[in-house]
């Protein structure tokens, strides 16, 4: 296997990280006076003795900002700095920049704020009631549910609620400004968007974006939590530096962090799904109410996907499904992994269980029956293509001999440990839902050497996109990894990128990186048939450094090509565009085309509960993937454990809890619960084998989210194990839930 871009860095501690920057002697340092109160009113706010303290240079509240004060991204609805209302607790009020954090945090104390506490809401459908929306709903629709859930055999309905959850990401919010010549900013910040955060601080300046330079070179995780969220604080490191001319940092403590980010939506729905005797389900029905938090962020971009994934990786004909984006008192919820996608399938899944008590026809052939196949639409009208649900899930019972398997589980002898366990398909779809956003573009210099740099808009944020663009490189040149380089990631080499995110990182820049190689490759080829060999260009070739004519290597080896073809002034740089081709959605009828193709996969879940006490051990998932050609196998398994073992903390351990009056109770490392190494299972997972993507970069599919949902399963396999049935599902399944729910019940 080829060396990896970052592992043997981030091994011996050599990668570098926005907060791995030197300050320079004259830095500042931002800090952050934050809201200790979710919702009311700024009566006054008074800076002068926290100004007048030692160290301080400077302290901003809204009214400083030389630009807009609005950092909103879909929607204009989100100040920098709070104006006079305070919509969560832990938003912005005023940016305190000293020579020294220490100086910056004691002055925080000296400053005065009067605040009016109003009653907080937090909970989505009080929000809904009282008509605090961040957009009007929406329905997507195909068939007639109403009318065909009359003719049903089997209705089933009932309520499944789905908790916040923290990025956790390991490198916290950072971002680092530097003066430019002539009045310009160089920004390094941690965020998968780093022409969103070049605007944002264009728009927050009242610079134009020409002045402004974003570098990234890789993230310590990010996980959809620096997608929108990474904004704020390069704003603030940019302010510092554009009012007083230094060099500013601004980087977040974790319990900073965790107060004061978006996290993934709760979600709260219902649903009713109708069945015929066989099992087959003809009609589901379901509202979800999202809670979005104090501003859109991304909300409904977020909703969107919600509704595209309702049906999860099955058929339905007739749907009908509302989900509206409600206004709450918590922090501005964002992109997670999955985005909105996850929270739906669980609510299909939740709405399979109920149905197989109503109808006495067991989960698994329920899903097996109804798993969508090619042809059939999804209730955007989209046509599945090349459907592998059904592939995964017969790989899954074969591969893993899994009747004999569910047998001994379901005939273990009752007793204080019990056994469960579930399958959970997986279909998620590859695309940003925002049309727009599905484009990418590389720029690809070689050098005298022969080796060669490589820059897109990708951000590397250890989920190892720079390997896989540089595997892309070598292998459309022919020539060894090694030569290969990514570049950080930079707003003036790639312009107008789209934030690594929607799974399509590699898919986006890797096939543009692929263009960009072609037409280098082919110049190179030209020039050498033409002007050296006196041969048609069809019949050279380059593999392993070195020219092939007609399949015979060359005495030529490639560094000798680049150094000729530029000694005749040949272009050694190229740079190329790449957009999705045959995307398209009306939001009108809301149907259309919105991805470019879906990803397949199951996950089995085994595990062990103690009745007695609640706690349980998630033994084994066993997963089958569609993968298409992998490009990297072990980037690509990395992302599957990765995702899964996420998963399976958003539903079984990660807890977050507010006070009725909005304060979050879990924004600390002690007291919210992430998966550790102890609560890994053992994990097998197998790609689905001969398989091909004509839809994505050298046959592959992406693979970011889709995993996550596996852990999804964990969950129903705890409600088994338990006993817990009804229509009542609410996550996460932690043990403390277990035990009280099996106590109601029993
Ligand atoms: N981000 C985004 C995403 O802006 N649009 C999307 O459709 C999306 N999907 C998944 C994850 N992030
Ligand atoms: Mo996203 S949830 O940043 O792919």
């Amino acid at each position: 296997m080829a060396k990896m871009a970052d592992t043997e860095l981030h091994v011996r501690g050599l990668s570098r990280y926005v907060d791995d920057q030197v300050p320079p002697k004259n830095c500042l340092y931002c800090v952050i006076l934050y809201s200790a109160i979710a919702r009311g009113r700024i009566i006054s706010i008074d800076v002068n003795e926290a100004q007048n303290a030692p160290g301080i240079v400077r302290i901003i509240t809204a009214g400083d900002i030389p630009g807009e004060n609005q950092i909103g991204s879909i929607i204009l609805d989100e100040p920098l700095l709070a104006e006079d209302e305070i919509h969560y607790m832990g938003q912005p009020i005023a940016a305190v920049y000293g020579d020294s954090e220490s100086a910056a945090r004691r002055a925080l104390k000296l400053i005065q704020l009067q605040v009016e506490e109003q009653p907080a809401v937090i909970d989505p459908r009080i929000a809904y009631q009282e008509n605090h929306l961040i957009a009007p709903p929406r329905t997507f629709s195909i068939g007639d549910a109403d009318l065909t859930m009359k003719d049903c055999d089997f209705v089933a309905s009932g309520r499944a609620d789905s908790g916040a959850q923290e990025h956790f990401y390991l490198e916290g919010q950072a971002a680092f400004a530097f003066p430019a010549e002539g009045g310009g900013l160089l920004i390094q910040s941690s965020t998968q968007g780093p022409s969103t955060v070049q605007k944002m601080v264009s728009r927050v300046c009242g610079l134009p974006m020409n002045a402004i330079e974003v570098d990234v070179r890789r993230l310590g995780g990010a996980f959809g939590g620096k997608e929108d969220q990474a904004n704020a604080w390069a704003c603030f490191a940019a302010l510092g530096t554009k009012l007083t001319g230094r060099p500013c940092r601004m980087v977040l403590r974790r319990s900073e962090d965790m107060l004061a980010t978006g996290k993934r939506h709760p979600y709260s729905s219902d649903f009713t799904i109708g069945l015929n005797k066989e099992g087959k389900i003809l009609a589901f029905k379901a509202m979800y109410y999202q809670n979005a938090g104090a501003a859109a962020d991304l909300s409904t971009a977020i909703l969107e996907r919600t509704l595209f994934h309702s049906t999860g990786s099955y058929y339905v004909p007739h749907v009908q499904v509302t989900a509206v984006s409600c206004k709450t008192n918590l922090t501005p919820n964002t992109a997670f992994r999955g985005f909105g996608g996850p929270q739906a399938m669980f609510v299909f899944e939740a709405a399979l269980r109920e149905a197989s008590r109503i109808s006495g026809i067991s989960v698994k052939e329920l899903q097996k029956i109804n798993l969508i196949q090619t042809g059939q639409a999804f209730p955007y009208g989209m046509k599945a293509e090349n459907a592998r649900a059904q592939a995964c899930w017969e790989r899954s019972f074969e591969k893993y001999q899994l009747p004999k398997r569910i047998k001994a589980i379901e005939d273990h002898p009752a007793g204080r440990f019990s056994r469960g366990y579930s399958l959970m398909p997986v279909c998620f779809g590859i695309s940003f839902t925002n049309i727009t956003l599905n484009q990418a573009r590389a720029l690809v210099h070689i050098y005298l050497d022969g080796t060669v740099g490589v820059s897109t808009g990708a951000i590397e944020m250890g989920q190892g996109v720079n390997q896989k663009i540089r595997e892309i490189v070598s292998n459309t040149l022919g020539i060894s990894l090694e030569m290969v380089k990514t570049e950080s990631t930079n707003t003036t080499r790639v312009a107008n990128s789209s934030p690594t995110a929607a799974s399509s990182g590699a898919d986006l820049n890797g096939k543009a990186a692929e263009m960009a190689c072609q037409a280098l490759k082919q110049r190179i080829l030209n020039f050498m048939a033409e002007e050296q060999l006196n041969c048609p260009p069809e019949d050279l070739e380059i593999c392993a450094n070195r020219l092939y004519l007609d399949e015979e290597p060359l005495d030529i080896p490639w560094k000798e090509a680049v150094e000729k073809a530029y000694a005749a002034r040949v272009h050694l740089s190229a740079e190329a565009h790449y957009s999705t081709p045959d995307l398209h959605f009306d939001t009108a009828t809301e149907k259309g085309r919105p991805f470019a193709y879906h990803s397949y996969g199951c996950a089995y879940t085994e595990l062990t509960l103690d009745r007695l006490l609640g706690s349980y051990s998630i033994d084994l998932v066993q997963i089958i993937h569609d993968l298409g050609r992998s490009i990297n196998s072990v980037v690509d398994l990395g992302q599957i454990e990765g995702g899964l073992v996420q998963g399976i903390g958003w539903m079984t351990m990660e807890e977050m809890l507010h006070t009725p009056e909005g304060k979050p109770l879990t924004a600390t490392a002690g007291s919210y619960k992430v998966p550790d190494i102890s609560s890994v299972p053992q994990i097998e997972c197998e790609f689905l084998r001969d398989v091909d993507n004509p839809q994505a970069v050298m046959g592959s599919k992406a693979v970011g989210e889709p995993p996550f949902m596996y852990g999804i399963g964990a969950y129903f396999a705890l409600r088994m194990a338990a006993g817990i049935e009804g229509p009542r599902f609410e996550a996460p399944m932690t043990p403390e839930r277990i035990f009280m729910e099996m106590r109601e019940r029993n």
